[in-house]
């Protein structure tokens, strides 16, 4: 919100006394929450979401239906003669309201914000408001699909506005009731100030309406006093300040200025008034030589976030969004995508202050419906959305649709692409009708000859790419490759890459890390490739990595399931080593890091790689405090192997020089045995597969599978890698009730026995099982040590099915898989502990 406050001065008016009270107050307690129907309710705090955990669980879907939330209350007598407003910042999807049994207002659309007028509320009485919420689908209004949750509810903050009968409009489009638009001209800034007055004292008042704005220190610059007659009802206004060589705002130095409006009648009783930050900045996107602010090349380099979090859904408080766009700003970032609708407000209150330049856009992703309605629901929050977040100088470009032709052809879809293209004209109209100073856009996927050849390219200012090279398509290469063919077929458009970027589970690492294995080191690899690609693009004016934090996406079967990876932190904000690239290449301070945030355990005695990303010239490294040797760094980073690092806690320590002082950087492994021989507790196998799986939550590494031979301790002998649809390896389906689902994903096939070298003991064997076929059964045989595993054979796809054996052997263990006829064996994971 803004902060807009109101005042009543009996003596002559100071601008910047204390207020006597706050025009707007908090409504946030004291609601209680019945789902489904009004039968069963219980207190909740707003923000609140009824979805924050199922889109989690293992069953399909989540509940997208009603919810209630009522709350009773008692006006005191300071309410009296005021107009008084509810405002929601944002409800999703359909909000009903209810004043003492009385329908009073809906909204559609869960993402912008709107005022209900509560004319009829009781002073001194006990009043009801009850809010129907409805976030079920509904053709009509958009995100019709979308690859993350609608979490239903009333997510974001409630207020009450209490005005006097001469205040400054709210407006019915949910937005604050003035426009702040700033110009820059040789030096010059300009601020014109513009809204709405309403007035209801039933007749003809003339006032003063004082403007005044100070710099950060407080110091007042201009200020100015004009006079206003207003006559009952609404009442336009308009004023411009002038500022003589501002300090400009940008990502580097976000120096904001306060602008203060206040309604005063001629005995300097004061009526209403508010503060809002304001920035002058000058910006321009050349389709051939990139982004321009305040006249200066300024390459757009950022991430896109989803409003969600571990175990809060999309609830998230005003604390929550700022940290948020600060561990972005930390990132080195300049530029803030908030896909795929617009965000809470204290989010461009964050990106004003902290100088990110922001893209916005409405939940029109993928698909449309044919309808008036649709049509006109989607205009309006459009319309919505560029008046609530106009006043903002972060905000920079506009968007109204998010690939829009995926899984469409050309030919057999025109019809459908005919509209979308219609639509889009309609869309971009009004955007650039309602702003004329900022930019518009549309974010496409990377197929340019169906966005190009329907025309849709032609329809925003901007063209904007999610672009997947290295993840969805091969090869991290086709990104420049792409956007050189585009920038060709497409001359006179400015370019943003609205998306790119590749999944990650943390607790997934790999020395050969392969697309889709959802390795951390992939993901590290991609954004290596796609930063240095992108700084050396002259023509992209920008791009944002596609997510900053992984998000709940239900539908979605990645390594976590319902979760999308591709953050470059996880769903709870701790970084992945892909964080650390964009921190070392952006930053300006002397930087150093050891990658291998997932390494939290490794294999002992085998050689350990480690890297180094730095933004100077010679890195030293220190394993166990004795000095390993010094290299010199290139394109920003440093690579070593070590070998030969008994058991225990390594201790890493990279140093470098920036000037006169030492930066160093720390990490920590813990080397353990994998083989038995040399005394491992417990050997966990990942098989079929290539990667290393740590669980957090137990603490044990599986290792990668690998063949029986040379000096390998354990193997398979025969058998093969699961690669459905050449996909990486493994499957990416959901495995049920388990929370490993990244050992039970991949799985070796067909193989016909496993041996694990072990001295003479006692030791526990247990195999895991997932079908991952329709054509599969578990194996009918499986001996180790030639004794019979019993098996509990459930014929479920996607189960994970465990069976344990204790046997004492004199010398190794082997796990036979005989063939039965038409049977291929198969195996998902094997732990093995020692037991005495
Ligand atoms: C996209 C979509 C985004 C998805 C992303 C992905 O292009 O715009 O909503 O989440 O790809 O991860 O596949």
């Amino acid at each position: 919100m803004n902060k807009k406050i109101y005042a009543i001065c009996l003596t002559l008016l100071s601008l910047f006394s204390p207020d006597i009270f706050a025009r707007e107050m908090l409504f946030n307690t004291g609601w209680i929450f019945s789902i489904s129907d009004t039968t069963n309710w219980k207190p909740v705090k707003i923000p609140h979401t009824w979805n924050r955990l199922d889109p989690f669980d293992d069953q399909e879907g989540y509940y997208r239906g009603l919810g209630w939330y009522k709350k009773t209350f008692t006006p005191d007598s300071s309410w009296s003669g005021k107009s008084i407003t509810l405002h929601f910042e944002a409800v999703n999807q359909v909000a009903t309201i209810y004043l003492n049994n009385k329908e009073i207002y809906s909204h559609k659309g869960g993402y912008t914000s709107f005022n209900v007028p509560l004319e009829d509320l009781k002073i001194r009485k006990k009043n009801e408001l009850l809010i129907k919420v409805d976030n079920s689908h509904d053709p009509d209004i958009i995100p019709l699909k979308g690859d993350f949750n609608f979490y239903g509810g009333i997510y974001r903050d409630i207020w009450i506005l209490l005005n006097e009968k001469i205040h400054f409009t709210e407006s019915n489009l949910g937005s604050t009731a003035f426009k702040i638009t700033t110009e820059i001209d040789n030096q010059n800034g300009l601020i014109k100030l513009s809204g709405k007055i309403t007035n209801l004292s039933n007749k003809e008042e003339n006032l003063f309406l004082m403007t005044t704005v100070v710099d950060h220190s407080g110091k007042e610059i201009i200020s100015n006093k004009q006079k206003l007659s207003t006559y009952e009802g609404l009442n336009e206004f308009s004023t411009n300040l002038k500022i003589k060589n501002p300090t400009l705002w940008s990502p580097e130095n976000p120096y904001l200025y306060q602008l203060k409006a206040i309604i005063s009648d001629k005995k300097g009783n004061t009526f209403d008034e508010f503060t809002h930050p304001v920035g002058f900045r000058s910006f321009r996107f050349d389709p051939n030589t990139g982004f321009y602010l305040n006249g200066n090349p300024l390459k757009l380099i950022g991430a896109n976030r989803h409003q969600d979090y571990l175990g809060l859904g999309n609830a998230l408080n005003n604390d929550h969004h700022f940290r948020d766009l600060k561990i972005l700003k930390d990132m080195g970032a300049n530029f803030y995508r908030t896909a795929h609708y617009p965000q809470d407000p204290a989010v461009l209150e964050a990106c004003d202050k902290l100088g990110l330049i922001v893209t916005m856009e409405i939940p029109l992703d993928h698909d449309i419906t044919d309808a008036e309605e649709f049509y006109i629901n989607s205009e309006q929050m459009l319309r919505e959305m560029i008046h609530q977040n106009y006043n903002h100088p972060s905000i920079l470009v506009w968007a109204y649709m998010n690939e829009m032709f995926l899984g469409r052809n050309l030919n057999k879809d025109s019809v459908k692409i005919h509209q979308i293209v219609d639509f889009a004209k309609r869309l971009d109209s009004i955007a650039r009708k309602t702003d004329p100073t900022r930019y518009t856009m549309i974010p496409n996927h990377g197929d340019l000859n169906i966005y190009h050849k329907s025309g849709l390219t032609e329809v925003p200012m901007i063209v904007g790419w999610n672009l997947y090279y290295g993840w969805y398509a091969k090869g991290f290469e086709g990104f420049t490759e792409f956007l050189s063919k585009a920038h060709a077929i497409i001359p006179g458009k400015p370019m943003i890459v609205t998306e790119y970027g590749a999944g990650a589970d943390p607790r997934i690492f790999s020395n050969d890390p392969i697309r889709f294995d959802f390795s951390a080191d992939w993901e590290t690899k991609f954004h290596f490739s796609h930063i240095n690609q992108i700084k050396n693009i002259p023509y992209l004016s920008g791009a944002a990595v596609w997510n900053l934090f992984d998000f709940g996406s239900e539908s979605r079967i990645d390594a976590v399931p319902g979760m999308n990876n591709k953050g470059l932190m996880t769903f709870n904000r701790k970084p992945k080593d892909a964080y650390f690239i964009y921190q070392s290449k952006l930053s300006n301070q002397p930087y150093i890091k050891i990658l291998g945030n997932s390494r939290i355990k490794y294999p002992a005695n085998k050689k350990i790689p480690v890297s180094i990303v730095t933004n100077l010239n010679e890195v030293t490294l220190y394993a166990n405090n004795a000095k390993i040797g010094s290299k010199d760094v290139e394109d920003g980073l440093v690579t070593w192997e070590l070998d030969n690092i008994p058991k225990g806690l390594l201790l890493l320590e990279a140093k470098s020089s920036a000037g006169d002082s030492i930066i160093k950087d720390v990490r920590q492994i813990d080397l353990i045995y994998t083989d038995f021989h040399d005394g491992a507790d417990q050997i966990a196998i990942n098989a079929g597969s290539t990667f290393y799986f740590y669980d957090d939550k137990t603490g044990v590494l599986w290792l990668p599978d690998q063949v029986y031979e040379f000096n390998n301790t354990f193997g398979y002998i025969e058998g093969e890698f699961y690669k459905p649809r050449n996909r990486g390896i493994g499957t990416d389906k959901s495995i049920i009730n388990t929370e490993i689902d990244p050992v039970y994903q991949t799985q070796n096939r067909g193989l016909k026995s496993y041996q694990i070298n072990c001295p003479a003991g006692y030791y526990q064997v247990e195999l895991l099982f997932s079908i991952l076929e329709n054509s599969d059964h578990l194996n009918s045989k499986v001996l180790v040590n030639d004794k019979p595993l019993l098996i509990d054979k459930t014929e479920r796809k996607y189960y994970p099915v465990n069976a344990i054996t204790k046997i004492y052997t004199k010398s190794d263990i082997v796990i036979k898989f005989p063939s039965e006829q038409d049977e291929e064996s198969f195996i998902n994971g094997i732990k093995i502990t020692k037991l005495n």
